[in-house]
């Protein structure tokens, strides 16, 4: 217990959100809608989430950027204009911060503010929740929005304390940005972060060195500026847009051709794949033949298609080679959208490593030594992904009942009942491990409702404690884990949605298995039951 005079600086509020992304700032402004106090915290001195430290070149959308705004508000929607199809990081970050401009979220926002600790207090039922900077305060509910894709990972390699160049990882790309130009640069890391900054930079340096472990299928984004009339149009639909992305498994616009790519003849098959790859984003993933989407000979063949689209974009036959992805299925993971990434490999200043013949041995003063090669660098880049879901949580002192760590609890994977709640940890709502994969904001906007009204439903019922009954728990834990190990497109790579990219971590997948619109309705059922699989009290 801290003595009176500190205990009397503790400020108490209805509810702490930590994240000041696209999930916090739309909690806050739902929580004050319904006149709960809340203080929101963030470590970053700006608010937008992944979209406030992801500013390295080439950030930008893969969902159509009027796919991914906030619904809730109509007059948002007809005063934002997107600039973009698809909207680069600096446009997303304005956006974020015109919506909390104009819905005055800051007063309740606390920047450069990291949670150090999270701990709950039986007697009263309230989290009490400990800044970096000593501060602490103290609320009933506590709604952790802190990411999937946030903890940023920067692998053990030895020696990188001797690099006498510069250095960073892609999701903390310095504000002033980096001195590229003219400079020798190394770019570890090929999934969506390298594969759409390695085209944004590789004119500019005068080396550009690109160290692969697993070649991936990118496919083109073909982003383009929105002109007037189009505008206008999507203005005038924005109800139809959402409630097409609300009936589509993952929040898309899109909804698979409910025909089988087996049953059409191959030149129909052939026309369908290459007319959906002259379109944009993710038509060619979401809106193609459904068994695309699943394993088996349609998956095969369109995985096929996508590597002769390789290859003849790279000139040289060997170099394409390494490029095209053999280990894995074609949508086993969320492809990269790409902007000119293959014909980079065609440039002379442009080398790629395949780090998986030649492993990287360690960080030397002067760059990159593989097994077979030293690189010399002034600069390496890490785009080298996240410790996905738990990291976040992990890396924030988290104790429930008892004492009991989430960390512990989450050391095998989230144990959780629909990754929203956990036994042990009355009143903490998770949300980041409750987000199923799909267009992030319409996968977040009806999960933050559920929980705000969860939240409101026990204040008119005076109930002052929610948890899930251990059974709900163990239920839905063992169902991720069946799901985990089920033989499907998702499990058959080593991607981060499982765990895979983080040595030693757990493989259990990260996310709620089920789509984003099963796990709506899921819980719609829930809440109209009276919260089963949850004790109130
Ligand atoms: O991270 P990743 P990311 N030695 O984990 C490699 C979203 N996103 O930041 O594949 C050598 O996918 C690793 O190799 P491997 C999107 O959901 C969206 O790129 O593990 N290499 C891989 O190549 C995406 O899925 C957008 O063999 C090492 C890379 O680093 C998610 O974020 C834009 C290594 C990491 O790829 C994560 O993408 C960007 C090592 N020790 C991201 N460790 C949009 O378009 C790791 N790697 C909206």
């Amino acid at each position: 217990m801290p003595p009176p005079e500190q205990e009397a600086a503790v400020e108490q509020f209805d509810a702490i959100i930590i994240g000041a992304g696209v999930t916090g700032l739309y909690a806050l402004y739902r929580l004050r809608e319904r006149g709960f106090s809340v203080r929101l915290f963030d470590e970053g001195a700006g608010v937008g989430g992944t979209w406030y430290w992801n500013r390295y070149p080439g950030a930008r959308f893969d969902s159509e950027s009027y796919t991914y705004g906030y619904s809730f508000s109509e007059e948002l929607l007809q005063e934002w204009d997107w600039q973009d199809h698809y909207a680069g990081q600096p446009e997303v970050e304005r956006y974020l911060n015109h919506v909390a401009d104009k819905f005055d979220l800051r007063q309740d926002i606390r920047l450069s503010s990291r949670v150090r600790s999270a701990t709950y207090r039986e007697a009263e039922a309230r989290w009490d929740v400990q800044l970096d900077n000593g501060l602490r305060s103290r609320a009933r509910f506590l709604v952790a929005a802190v990411g999937i894709l946030s903890a940023h990972y920067v692998p053990d390699f030895e020696g990188l304390e001797s690099f006498e160049g510069a250095w960073c990882h892609t999701g903390r790309w310095p504000a002033e940005g980096m001195d590229l130009a003219g400079k020798r640069v190394g770019v570890i890391g090929t999934g969506s972060t390298g594969v759409q900054l390695v085209p944004e930079i590789a004119g500019e340096v005068s080396a550009l060195t690109v160290f692969q472990r697993t070649p991936n299928y990118c496919v083109p984004l073909r982003n383009r500026p929105i002109d007037a009339q189009t505008q206008q149009r999507i203005k005038a639909t924005y109800a139809d847009i959402f409630q097409k992305c609300s009936q589509s498994p993952g929040g898309f616009m899109y909804q698979f051709d409910q025909r089988s790519a087996m049953e059409v003849s191959p030149e129909e098959r052939q026309e369908q794949f290459e007319r959906l790859w002259m379109e944009p984003g993710f038509t060619k993933w979401l809106a193609n033949f459904y068994d695309v989407m699943m394993s088996g000979p349609a998956n095969e063949q369109y995985s096929e298609f996508l590597r002769s689209k390789i290859r003849a974009y790279v000139e040289d036959p060997i170099l394409a080679e390494t490029l095209v992805p053999n280990d894995h299925m074609f949508s086993s993971k969320r492809p990269p959208c790409e902007n000119g990434y293959y014909e980079v490999f065609n440039r002379a200043n442009v080398t790629l490593v395949d780090v998986r013949e030649a492993p990287i041995e360690r960080i030397t003063p002067k760059g990159i030594r593989t097994r077979d090669a030293d690189y010399e660098l002034d600069v390496i880049v890490f785009a080298t992904g996240y410790d996905a879901v738990t990291g976040a949580l992990d890396r924030m002192d988290i104790r429930g009942e008892g004492g009991q760590t989430l960390r512990e609890k989450f050391a095998g994977g989230p144990r959780t009942y629909l990754g929203i709640q956990s036994v042990g940890f009355p009143n903490l709502f998770t949300l980041n491990a409750a987000q199923p994969g799909g267009n992030y904001v319409r996968v977040v906007e009806p999960l933050v409702d559920w929980v705000v009204d969860c939240i409101a439903h026990m204040r008119e019922r005076e109930f002052t404690r929610i948890s899930p009954t251990p059974g709900a728990e163990e239920e839905w834990t063992n169902h991720v884990l069946a799901a985990s190990v089920a033989k499907t497109l998702r499990t058959g790579a080593d991607s981060w949605l499982l765990g895979a990219n983080i040595p030693g971590k757990a493989r259990v997948l990260l996310s709620p298995p089920d789509s984003a619109l099963e796990m709506r309705l899921r819980r719609a059922q829930i809440a109209e039951s009276g919260y089963a699989g949850f004790l109130l009290c």
